[in-house]
């Protein structure tokens, strides 16, 4: 394989990790624990992993001989930069356990253990990898591991290969599922070991134990390093509006840290939205009156920044796709029948008078997507919405009113972007090649442990590495229970931005000088040589949560 100047370099950095790994190490419990919320039936559906101590590895004397240890390891659902250094981290850490110690991955996500497809990972495998983005190693899927007939087939692979415990790497949900593979394995006695690592760009699995999720950090520097660039195109050519909308399937963390990084005219904070109860009427309004207010100053141009998942939280959007989904899940027979030309007035003829006229003012393609567009389960997929596009021209047609109405004299040209697959594999920023590899070492000393049902932790990440601390926190712990497909499930609570939160605070404080004053800031491309102030710095969302 032809490898970039880049990659060669790269492969080559050595991920800083806390002092505490450095050497044998010994885990010293806490307290015990509770979930978030909802106690009683947390504990009820986990006798086995219930109220288990958060663990804090620290430096031992002894030294430290264990028989070699047979490892499974599972990336879980969509990419993020890092996965490979936390495989190797757990491969180095396996090693240092025992150097006989075997890792095997499975492939393609957790559907690979079911269907008992894995390789083994050694050393000449791991090296291909080190610091680089992606998954390719093992590949990933989105399979869900939830029933037990899946667990029992996982069990007969694992016990073919003499593996004690499996590593899952992957977000809320399949930590949430990790966690019950780990009760299951334990109240059947099957000796097997289950340990979570959080993974996703989208920075909506943290909470008070785990900081962060990896990939947020790289993914949200490549975006921002190309809306910098968009920045100061849009003010050299002074003639074009930038919509562009930013992956993160529902929280807007990823938006919100783009925007503290580049101070855009406009960012969209879904959570706001919602806790405001606006209408796309008025996220439209907001926005048109931004770009009528700079052309007072005769700056016709701008960036507006959209998260993903903002069509779901504005509440009438989302009583309209409700309604739309049981409708057509219904009359999907009759709906088929309709001429495509009639499609649009036949929808509105079935609607409740709101929704109706809701979808009605919608612009044509939009309309479509959201009737066509379904997922295996008959749900609108949101993700294909072009939110991008229909503000990006329902901004436009407001614009025209008030260019009639004499409100408004400036010029409007929009382009659209959506920027998400672009940095979900890019190779991993310092922070998250040292973070992953810190995560992964970590799961090697809770296998060591004989920990099971824990995800990996590394905190204090805003210090430098040498002061991370390593440990296990209980999966139970972030738990609560939620209604999934009309049940309730112990899950681990998304983490939505906070409205009170350090990092919305500082947007909110700023966001009307950004808008109407140009105050871009061009971060420039993730470095990965030179001075630790440029190539070491976290994200301004984890600087601004962890600052004292
Ligand atoms: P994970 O939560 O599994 O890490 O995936 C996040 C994400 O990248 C979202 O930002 C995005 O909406 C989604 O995956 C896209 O999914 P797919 O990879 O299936 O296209």
């Amino acid at each position: 394989m032809t490898k970039s100047a880049l990659q060669i370099a790269r492969a080559a950095y050595q991920p800083k990790v806390p002092a505490a790994l450095k050497g044998a190490v010994k885990a010293v419990e806490g307290a015990t624990t509770q979930s978030v919320a909802d106690q009683e039936e947390i504990k009820k559906l986990f006798p086995n992993t219930y109220g288990m101590p958060i663990i804090t590895f620290e430096k031992s004397d002894e030294t430290f001989s264990s028989p070699a240890i047979h490892v499974g390891v599972i990336l879980s659902g969509g990419q993020a930069p890092g996965g490979h250094n936390v495989i190797s981290g757990l491969f180095d850490g396996l090693k240092a356990i025992n150097p006989d110690s075997r890792l095997y991955g499975f492939l393609m996500g957790p559907g690979g253990l079911v269907d008992h497809k894995y390789k083994e990972l050694t050393a000449d495998i791991i090296d291909e990898y080190r610091n680089t983005g992606g998954f390719d190693m093992i590949g990933s899927g989105r399979t869900k591991l939830e029933e037990t007939s899946q667990y029992d087939k996982g069990l007969e692979i694992l016990k073919q290969l003499n593996i004690s415990a499996l590593v899952i790497i992957g977000g809320d949900d399949s930590n949430t599922n990790a966690c019950v593979l780990a009760e299951y394995y334990k109240a059947n006695n099957t000796g097997i070991q289950v340990i979570g690592c959080p993974k996703t760009i989208d920075g909506d699995l943290k909470n008070e134990q785990i900081e962060t999720s990896f990939g947020f950090d790289t993914a949200c520097k490549v975006y921002s390093e190309v809306i910098g660039n968009i920045e100061r195109d849009c003010n050299s050519a002074r003639k074009y509006w930038h919509f562009i909308k930013l992956m993160g399937r529902s929280a807007s963390h990823i938006a919100l840290e783009c925007a503290l990084q580049t101070q855009p005219n406009v960012c969209i904070i879904s959570e706001e939205v919602e806790a405001k109860k606006q209408s796309l009427d008025d996220i439209v309004n907001y926005i048109a009156g931004v770009v009528a207010q700079r052309a007072e100053n005769g700056n016709n141009f701008g960036t507006v920044l959209i998260p993903e998942g903002l069509i779901e939280f504005i509440p009438a959007m989302k009583n309209l796709i409700s309604e739309l989904n049981d409708f057509l899940a219904h009359n999907e027979e009759e709906f088929k029948q309709v001429d495509r030309t009639e499609q649009r007035a036949y929808i509105i003829s079935k609607l409740s008078k709101e929704n109706a006229d809701l979808y009605a003012s919608l612009p044509e393609g939009v309309a479509r997507q959201l009737s066509l567009d379904r997922d295996p389960h008959g749900n609108v997929q949101v993700s294909l919405i072009e939110t991008e596009k229909l503000l990006a021209e329902m901004v436009g047609n407001r614009l025209a009113e008030w260019k009639k109405e004499g409100k408004y004299n400036g010029k409007f040209v929009s382009l659209v972007h959506f920027f998400g697959y672009e940095g979900r594999c890019a190779a991993p920023s310092n922070y998250d090649a040292d973070y992953c590899y810190s995560l992964g070492y970590t799961a090697s000393c809770l296998i060591a442990a004989g920990k099971t049902g824990y995800m990996s932790s590394v905190r204090n990440t805003t210090a430098p590495a040498d002061q991370w601390i390593a440990g296990g926190i209980p999966v139970t712990m972030m738990m609560n229970m939620e209604k999934r497909h009309r049940e309730m499930k112990p899950v681990i609570q998304k983490a939505l931005v906070k409205l009170d939160g350090a990092p919305f605070k500082a947007f909110a404080a700023n966001r009307e000088n950004w808008a109407v004053n140009t105050k871009y800031v061009y971060p420039g491309p993730i470095q990965y040589f030179g001075p630790t102030e440029v190539c070491d710095q976290t994200t301004k969302t984890l600087a601004l949560e962890q600052a004292k």
